[in-house]
């Protein structure tokens, strides 16, 4: 499917710090030194409803890694999915009476303009779950062959995974069985689907029903992928047997995370799938959750149409924390309207203080787990020191935009 389109990423003098980042399964922060080139998988979206600003946090995260290890001097291969069939698009499709697929473009089609508006540099591949069908199909015969998959004899047709073929459960998660089993059904999973060898055992394949879309899986038979086999498949297929960073919001650490994991180390033999799993806090509004039961959703898109700049929504959201569930505040985007105006001006000054400081000091924070509060504040400092005079470099204001645009992705 087609990604967004892209634009140049201003050169930095000098290379960019390793960075160093959180891993979910090791719990700690720890380095990332890919070899050769770095590749990172991340968890799109499911088109059923337009981008938020959760979402648009989530991809500002990986937005970051990316521009970070190009500074560095690594080249990246990016790959982010569009689960583009599944439960909760024909749910919203049934509801509001509309065809799924229609939905699923739309929504998709808007989720592009976002990104572009937002400065997300574009994955490699932008892969939908419907165009990967035969090749997930083809891997659930592979675990099923290799007994790690089986039928269930109620004449469905669905497929689930064995959890007992993956001795390592549990360790991307580091949760324990009882919080698992707590956490399964609120996230997709069917504990309760009768005879399942394993409560936890997730679906690899839907077999055809009446009323829902299949395709035909060969000698799986018609029906449908299950949902972490998806992002597994396209991962692996793409980007090889093990890849640099797996990552998506804190909602996917259980079980999406673990079993996409669980299913690719099976498929490879290789283990761990990802040296790095990397979790973004969730996004609330004014202190909730930001849900679509609760109707408090925040759309890129409205913001947008509200002629409210993009660049001030990505600075907002990055004034927190990644891995921080924080709340979206109408404070949050006024301090950061003011910011960017701030920062404009000085970068439009004739001279400012020397720059080797404002570059070091973005690069060192941001190589630190992407401290995107501690980037802003130097960036901040150099910034106010412009603004009251202090004009010793005249070539200071555009190395000042330059960091700020490749770093942070903010085009002043
Ligand atoms: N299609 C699946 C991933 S394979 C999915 O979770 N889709 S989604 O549309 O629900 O979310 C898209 C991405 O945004 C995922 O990485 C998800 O973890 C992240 N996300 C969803 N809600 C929030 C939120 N409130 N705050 C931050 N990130 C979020
Ligand atoms: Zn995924």
């Amino acid at each position: 499917m087609e990604s967004w389109a892209g634009h140049e990423v201003p050169r930095l003098p000098g290379t960019g710090e390793p960075l160093r980042l959180y891993d979910s399964a090791r719990q700690g922060v720890q380095p990332s030194r890919p070899e050769g080139s770095a590749t990172m998988y991340v968890c799109g979206i499911t088109p059923y409803d337009a981008t938020h600003l959760g979402h648009a946090a989530t991809m500002i995260t990986f937005d970051l890694v990316q521009r970070m290890w190009r500074d560095a001097g690594l080249t990246v291969r990016y790959v982010q999915n569009v689960t583009d069939i599944d439960d909760p698009l024909l749910e919203r499709a049934e509801r509001d009476g509309e065809d799924w697929k229609v939905l699923a473009m739309r929504e998709t089609a808007l989720f592009r303009e976002d990104m572009e508006a937002l400065r997300i540099i574009p994955p490699e591949h932008y892969v939908g779950a419907v165009e990967s069908i035969p090749d997930i199909a083809e891997k659930v015969l592979v675990l099923l062959k290799d007994g790690a998959a089986y039928r269930l004899d109620d004449g469905t047709g669905d497929v689930y995974f064995d959890i007992s073929a993956a001795p390592a459960f549990g360790y991307e998660s580091n949760l324990s069985r009882d919080e698992m089993l707590e956490i399964f059904p609120e996230r997709g999973g069917d504990p309760d689907r009768a005879g399942k060898r394993d409560r936890l055992d997730p679906l690899l394949w839907r077999g055809a029903r009446e009323s829902e879309p299949s395709w035909p899986g060969g000698e799986l038979g018609p029906g449908r992928p299950g949902w972490h086999i998806e992002c597994a498949v396209i991962a692996l297929n793409l980007l090889g047997d093990r890849i640099s960073v797996q990552g998506g919001g804190n909602d996917l650490l259980f079980p999406h995370h673990e079993c996409s994991a669980a299913h690719a180390e099976r498929l490879t033999g290789e283990a761990p799938f990802a040296d790095h799993y990397v979790h973004a806090g969730m996004i609330g509004l004014d202190g909730e959750k930001m849900s679509k039961s609760r109707g408090n959703l925040v759309f890129v898109s409205r913001l947008r149409a509200d002629r409210v700049d993009p660049m001030a929504v990505r600075l907002a959201l990055m004034s927190g924390h990644y891995r921080t569930d924080r709340s979206w505040t109408h404070e949050l985007l006024a301090t950061a309207e003011d910011r960017l105006a701030r920062w404009r001006r000085a970068a439009a000054a004739p001279a400012g203080p020397a720059g080797d400081e404002l570059l070091a000091g973005v690069r060192a924070r941001l190589a630190d787990d992407l401290d995107t509060a501690g980037a802003i504040a130097v960036a901040d400092a150099w910034a106010d020191q412009a603004l009251a005079g202090v004009a010793d470099d005249a070539g200071a204001p555009r190395l000042f935009a330059d960091t700020v645009d490749a770093l942070l992705g903010i085009r002043l």
